[in-house]
């Protein structure tokens, strides 16, 4: 049996799904978070399971972004993977009016329908009274109050599923409005050709036929019956919802008890007239934007200092445990030091997650995006483009798909363009790591990190840029479309202490498993490409230094000799040889060889960095040195250092800029449904990463 939850954005429907499979579905304050579908099964009664699908809200049947046509075409039958036999219809008891316009056109699709009253607390608060079995009779469903928050309701909600589902309940006669006064022939005549279609679906089937992949020749009996009935879609729309509300007008009155609205000011009301107000409002999103990032660099640093000192006291162990062959190599150095690479960044990512979801579910992102839509709309974005480029602060590929409940196409494609630039938790680890080297761990008055302000530079570098890219696209993208901005304010709300805890610890298995097998590949990979090279040179470098350690020397200088032969060996392997021939091309940026293999290698993805610097450091030394401490001595031929203030400010503005992630690239195809647009944005990123590298090379030289 399958069961599909639909209802309003921000209705619980995801906090429900949870509640009934045990799920962690993503659940957030604010309208928009579900943008696609989702599966999960649950024991419905002793012997039977049922499915439930998840769906991204929808305020009518009438959609109009990409995240509401996921459950229209499922509630229309026109999803082939979805068949929804039981509706389960979520709606919010505070805002019962609006909720019941969406629950009156489904049951008039004529699904099996249970209402889930959701709310019902915070309905309460406002005051509102609600008779639940009159609400029942009169829309001829079954009505259940739950509080999927509080897991409260669950069982009774269960119970009335299995018997809608069981007793396969005659579905309601009546409508809830007479639809055929809307368009009487015209409906009959899409009836004829599709049998066994209600008045009210045939009325979408009019409105929307050609979304829904029907044959052709049905599709022409529609449009032959549209131009014979002369049926105007948008007047019968408008129609329709007159309709709806003179009768959800009348339910109203006789079962719910509104006060007087004057009377009552809800808490939220008044945190908003501070937290939205002209002045302050804005003051305080930038404290909170600030300590956001403070936070991440200055908490995370107990954390991470610990993680790399056990790798180094692990390693350190493991070189003298294990005899010296050639796979004890591959483990401290290869394996090891990838580990180390990885697990070194779960703390900031996790802290990262974690205040993202705390804005989220405070109801705080909502009003992040309120305030900045007049900003966000000079350069061509819009209110809700706020969501997806703070989200991107944590990973662009769940920050894009975030972009479809933006109605207007072009706002929403300048969305997408820009949002890789921000500054995402995998460009992190590289920043954090160079920030060490070149920026002194200092504080002013006491709290105020430098290299703290130098990574909200960083962040913020990638955030103007973004703004200024999508102001240049602005002119360049020809799509006209009425631009719009329909946020509802979600009502502020005690974060779920148990989900932002379950965030932080998915984001992070998603981190290590996923990026870690990357990570570890790519690790693997270089270890083997930076110890083998063509034999003929690699003979020739053996040769050169078994002479030269064959004479008499003392400990001193074969030490020096060791590490001489070493690098030699390295500059002669395959990876070595890679970095070299594109060492003219960085060179200009301040780069060298060595960064040129970890440039190529995090192409595919921006966390390879760091496992690539370890593997080729500990390839030529093998001191039981932090990878930060084998990189401050790194020197080029001529003896001057390699990660000199220009070069490591180029190269954190390379990361900044540079579109080094395939993940992306694959879903802004997916989103945009070409590869015009990830190759242009692969284009202007990689330039501009390039230019600004440059600039930043020669200025602070
Ligand atoms: N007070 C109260 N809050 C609730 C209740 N049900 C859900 N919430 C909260 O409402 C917010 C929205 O919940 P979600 O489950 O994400 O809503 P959704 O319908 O899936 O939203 P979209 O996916 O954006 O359409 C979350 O902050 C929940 O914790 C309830 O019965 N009472
Ligand atoms: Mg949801």
């Amino acid at each position: 049996m399958n069961i599909a939850l639909v209802g309003n954005p921000n209705s619980g429907k995801s906090s429900l799904f949870n509640s009934l499979t045990g799920l962690n579905q993503k659940v957030g304050n604010f309208p928009g978070v579900t943008v696609d579908k989702k599966t999960g099964t649950f024991v419905l009664d002793d012997d039977l399971t049922s499915t439930v699908i998840d769906l991204p809200g929808t305020y009518s049947l009438y959609p109009r972004r990409d995240d509401e046509w996921v459950a229209y075409k499922v509630l229309m039958r026109a999803d082939k993977q979805v068949n929804a036999e039981v509706i389960l219809l979520i709606a919010d008891a505070s805002n019962l009016k609006r909720n019941l316009l969406f629950c009156s056109q489904v049951i008039d699709l004529k699904y099996p329908v249970v209402i889930a009253l959701t709310m019902m607390d915070l309905a309460r608060k406002k005051g509102i009274e609600i008779d639940v079995a009159g609400l029942s009779t009169e829309l001829g469903v079954p009505v259940i109050p739950v509080n999927p928050r509080k897991n409260k309701g669950i069982a009774a909600l269960k119970k009335t599923l299995a018997q809608t589902v069981k007793k396969n309940q005659p579905l309601q006669k009546r409508d809830f409005i007479n639809n055929q006064l809307l368009a009487a022939d015209a409906i009959e005549k899409v009836k004829h050709v599709l049998p066994g279609t209600g008045d009210y679906e045939a009325i979408h089937y009019l409105i929307n036929h050609e979304n829904f992949e029907l044959p052709q020749t049905i599709n022409d009996v529609i449009e032959q019956a549209e131009i014979d009935t002369k049926f105007n879609p948008s007047k019968t729309q408008a129609e329709e919802i007159v309709q709806r509300y003179k009768r959800i007008k009348q339910v109203m009155q006789q079962n719910v008890v509104e006060p007087d609205p004057l009377q009552r000011k809800l808490f939220t009301e008044k945190l908003d007239n501070l937290l939205l107000h002209r002045v302050w409002g804005y003051a305080i999103l930038l404290i909170v934007l600030f300590f956001l990032f403070q936070s991440i660099f200055w908490l995370a640093q107990y954390p991470m200092n610990g993680i790399d000192w056990s790798f180094s006291q692990l390693s350190g162990w493991l070189n003298n445990a294990l005899p010296t062959v050639w796979w004890s190599d591959l483990i401290v150095n290869g394996l090891i030091a990838g580990l180390n690479g990885i697990l070194v960044f779960v703390p900031q990512i996790m802290i990262l997650f974690g205040l993202i979801t705390l804005l989220e579910d405070t109801g705080y992102m909502a009003r992040i995006s309120f305030l900045s839509d007049k900003l966000m709309r000079k350069v061509g974005l819009n209110g809700k483009s706020v969501m997806p480029m703070i989200s991107g602060f944590a990973c662009a590929v769940p920050a894009i798909m975030t972009t479809r409940n933006i109605e207007n196409k072009k706002e929403r494609l300048l969305t997408i363009l820009v949002t890789p630039l921000m500054s995402c938790s995998a460009r992190l680890p590289v920043y954090t790591i160079l920030i060490a080297l070149v920026i002194p761990n200092k504080y002013y008055f006491g709290f105020l990190s430098v290299q703290g302000l130098v990574m909200m530079g960083l962040y913020l570098l990638g955030t103007v840029m973004a703004l200024i890219v999508s102001y240049v696209f602005k002119f360049i993208i020809k799509l006209k479309e009425k631009s719009y901005f329909i946020l509802e304010l979600p009502v502020y709300r005690a974060p779920r202490w148990k989900n932002v805890g379950i965030t932080m610890i998915e984001k992070a298995k998603i981190f290590v498993t996923d990026a870690g097998r990357v990570i570890l590949f790519i690790s693997l990979l270089l270890w083997v490409l930076s110890n083998y090279g063509p034999p003929s040179r690699m003979n020739a470098v053996d040769k050169k230094y078994a002479s030269l350690t064959a004479q008499q020397i003392s400990p001193a200088q074969s030490s020096s000799i060791q590490k001489q032969y070493k690098s030699e060996k390295l500059q002669n392997s395959f990876a070595g040889i890679l970095g070299k021939s594109i060492e003219p091309v960085i060179e200009p940026l301040g780069y060298d060889w060595k960064i040129g293999i970890a440039l190529i290698t995090s192409f595919a993805a921006r966390e390879v960095f760091v496992g690539t610097m370890a593997t080729l450091y500990s390839v030529e030394d093998k001191d039981n040195s932090t990878l930060q401490q084998k990189m401050q001595s790194a020197v080029k031929e001529d003896g001057s250092k390699v990660y000199t203030l220009p070069a490591a400010l180029s190269l954190m503005v390379f990361y900044v800029f540079a579109m080094q992630c395939m993940s992306t690239l694959a879903v802004v195809k997916r989103e945009t449904r070409t590869w015009k647009w990830p190759i242009i944005q692969f284009i202007y990123m990689t330039g501009l990463a390039y230019i600004m590298s440059f600039a930043v090379y020669h200025i602070f030289r």
